[in-house]
This record gives C-alpha cells, sequence and structure tokens, in this order.
C-alpha cells in the first residue's frame, strides 16, 4: 500500500545442499567450506535504502551462519513510497541468482495507492486483476527440476551454462495451465521471470491486449495491442476483454525465437503459454479502461547532461570456440575498482553497446534513493 511500509526480516531456510549445479568456479558468493546455500531478496524497482536492496553481496546462508561482504542487517524496509505499480521479488546471491531463481526464490509484488487507482474503473479485485508469473523449465521424468549440470566449457567452468532455455511454460506454478474466465474484462499484470527467455505474446482468436502499465508505472494512455515483447525480468500491465471473443477457449502463446532475437529473419515456432476457457454467457461488466491513465515521472533532459559515458559489453570466449567464458564492461569484471561516479544532482548520458549476439535487458540499481529506475533496453 502506498504510503504504508513493508517490514520484513528475511531469514533462510534453504537446504544444506543445492537442488541445482552450483559452479563454484564462478566470481560468486564464497561460503568456502561451510555448508548452506547463500541467498538474499532484491525487490526490483523498488525504490528504499542500500541496506534494504538486496545487494548481490548482501547474502547470507541458513541461521547466518556466513554472510556476504555487504550484509548489514536481515530486516528490510520497503517504504512503497513510490507511484503505484508492479514490482517482483527475487534471489540475488552472486553467482547463484541464476540457479536460485530457477529453483523457485522470487514473487510478485504490488505497490497499490487505491485513492489514484480506484476512480481509473479498471478491472478489480481478486478474480479479475491477477498476476500472471511466466517462466520456462526442464524437468525429469519424475517431475524434479532439470538443469543442464556441464558448463559449455567445462575446463573453465565445470557447470556454468550462460543461458537456460526450458522446453515447458509455466504460469503460476503449472505447466501450460487454464483459467476460467467470464465474459469481460480481466487486467492481467504478467511477469517474465525466466533466466533468459524472451516471450513474444499474442492471444489467439483475434483478441487484443490494452496495455495499462509497463514495469512499475501506469503508462499516460492505454496502448491497444496484438502482441508485445516481454524481456527476463519486464513486466507488462494489460487489460484483456474476453466479450467480444468468438471462441470459447483462447490461448495466450509466444513466439519469440531462444535466445532473443536469433539469427536475422529466423522464424521461431509459436508456443502455448497457457489457455482461457470463456464462460458462455455474456456478463455486466463495471470495469472500464479509460482515455488518460496517470501521469509518469518527468522525462530527463538529455541537453542537461554534463558527461556522456560509453559503456561496452563484451562476451569473451575461449580460443577457438564460440563458448563464452565471461562479459566484462569496458574490459572490466565486476570485481575490479569502481570506474564510473557520477555526481549526485547531475544528469549523464549513458550509451550502452552491445558487443554481444543477444539482447540485454538492463536496469539500473539505485543505492541512494534519491532516483527512480528505468528500465532501459539494449539492442545489439
Ligand atoms: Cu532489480
Amino acid at each position: 500500500m502506498k504510503g504504508v511500509p513493508t517490514r520484513v526480516t528475511w531469514t533462510n531456510h534453504l537446504p544444506p545442499h543445492h537442488i541445482l549445479p552450483w559452479d563454484r568456479s564462478l566470481a560468486a558468493a564464497r561460503v568456502g567450506n561451510a555448508a548452506g546455500i547463500p541467498t538474499v531478496a532484491h525487490l526490483h524497482g523498488g525504490v528504499q535504502q542500500s541496506t534494504s536492496d538486496g545487494h548481490s553481496m548482501a547474502w547470507f546462508t541458513s541461521g547466518f551462519a556466513t554472510t556476504g561482504p555487504h550484509f548489514s542487517s536481515p530486516a528490510y524496509e520497503y517504504p512503497n513510497q513510490q507511484l503505484p505499480g508492479n514490482l517482483w521479488y527475487h534471489d540475488h546471491a552472486m553467482g547463484l541468482t541464476r540457479v536460485n531463481i530457477l529453483a523457485g526464490l522470487l514473487g510478485a509484488y504490488r505497490v497499490a495507492d487505491p485513492a489514484a487507482e480506484a476512480p481509473l474503473g479498471l478491472p478489480s479485485g481478486a478474480e479479475f486483476d491477477r498476476n500472471l508469473v511466466l517462466f520456462d523449465r526442464d524437468f525429469r521424468s519424475d517431475g524434479a527440476l532439470f538443469m543442464n549440470a556441464t558448463g559449455n566449457n567445462p575446463d573453465v567452468h565445470p557447470q556454468w551454462q550462460p543461458e537456460y532455455f526450458g522446453t515447458a511454460v509455466i504460469a503460476n506454478g503449472k505447466a501450460w495451465p487454464f483459467l476460467r474466465v467470464r465474459r469481460r474484462r480481466y487486467r492481467f499484470r504478467i511477469l517474465n521471470a525466466s533466466n533468459a527467455r524472451f516471450f513474444r505474446l499474442s492471444l489467439s482468436g483475434g483478441l487484443r491486449f490494452v496495455h495499462v502499465g509497463s514495469d512499475s508505472v501506469y503508462l499516460a494512455r492505454p496502448v491497444p495491442t496484438e502482441g508485445f515483447l516481454l524481456a527476463p525480468s519486464e513486466i507488462a500491465d494489460v487489460v484483456v476483454d474476453f466479450a467480444g471473443s468468438k471462441h470459447d477457449a483462447v490461448t495466450l502463446r509466444s513466439d519469440a525465437p531462444a535466445p532473443y532475437p536469433g539469427d536475422p529473419g529466423e522464424k521461431a515456432d509459436t508456443v502455448a503459454v497457457m489457455k482461457f476457457v470463456v464462460g458462455s454467457k455474456l456478463e455486466h461488466d463495471p470495469s472500464t479502461v479509460p482515455a488518460t491513465l496517470m501521469p509518469r515521472y518527468p522525462k530527463p533532459d538529455t541537453r542537461e547532461a554534463v558527461v556522456t559515458r560509453h559503456i561496452a559489453m563484451y562476451e569473451y570466449t575461449k580460443n577457438g570456440t564460440d563458448e563464452p567464458t565471461h562479459l566484462y564492461l569496458n574490459g572490466a569484471a565486476y570485481t575490479d575498482p569502481v570506474t564510473e561516479t557520477p555526481r549526485e544532482g547531475t544528469s549523464e548520458l549513458w550509451e550502452v553497446i552491445n558487443l554481444t549476439d543477444d539482447n540485454h535487458p538492463l536496469h539500473i540499481l539505485d543505492h541512494e534513493d534519491n532516483e527512480m529506475m528505468r528500465p532501459m533496453k539494449i539492442v545489439r
């Protein structure tokens, strides 16, 4: 609730050994010879103090037996003093995020502002305003999660694969589920919580989405679309009106190549995400989509930039192979000394140059609680 702080004291109840491959050759959370799985929760899109932001080196193991160098306290405060919108929280432990998120350490989070949102008249209440959390997974024949435990460069990183693509699409914890819906409007806050898979979503039967929000903020005006791209960690807030459906079943599906965008002209197969089973009788629908939604954060004025910085992302490969071993920014590792030191109160223009084969969604974590987070999308 906007203006009402959420206070969480995080505890770690993970088992002593990871259920998925934890590659100890990565620059990562190090527990030495101790048992226990490091974890730390990051609220993505939240504006909070750095001590509550889930720094990747603020991890801790069960019972706080081992803690990372940035760990200070497990008592976090999320002020919720920001515009209403959609966030999510997930594990952020250095070098383990890929396996900890795959194992399920994630969830959806909303900042609600009823005084500002109720007058919009959008579909509301638990039945008509739903979170859809999407990701891809592979499973063993006994139903256990599967992650390949052989690295792409096994003599460098024995178990590390830079990307993960599962064959099953999971929506709210179930593979290819269905939802019974009435013939009326629904609001879906769709999160892509995949490690690497982009979704390009559309609906069968000619139904459209009306976008009302993107990540942690509302749009100024609703935008109707037939389909849209959703990169990992992005959230689309959409309204779908099933009243006009000509069919009693509607499929939400994706046709994004994996990895994205793939080779020029690559046509990916369309895969099902989930199904909506549409009721037969037309319902009274008190909800609406208004012509205007909410004011947004002011747009930055690039003329105010005092510095232009160039940040190049480069993936290093082992000699004679195409397989990456690591990714550096301007040739520097995560553990190297800080090179970019913007001054508080000034504006800068950052040009991020993606020299890798794939798209990489980026966003800036603000650790001083004075500027809003804006996701940046970098296209090669
Ligand atoms: Cu984040």
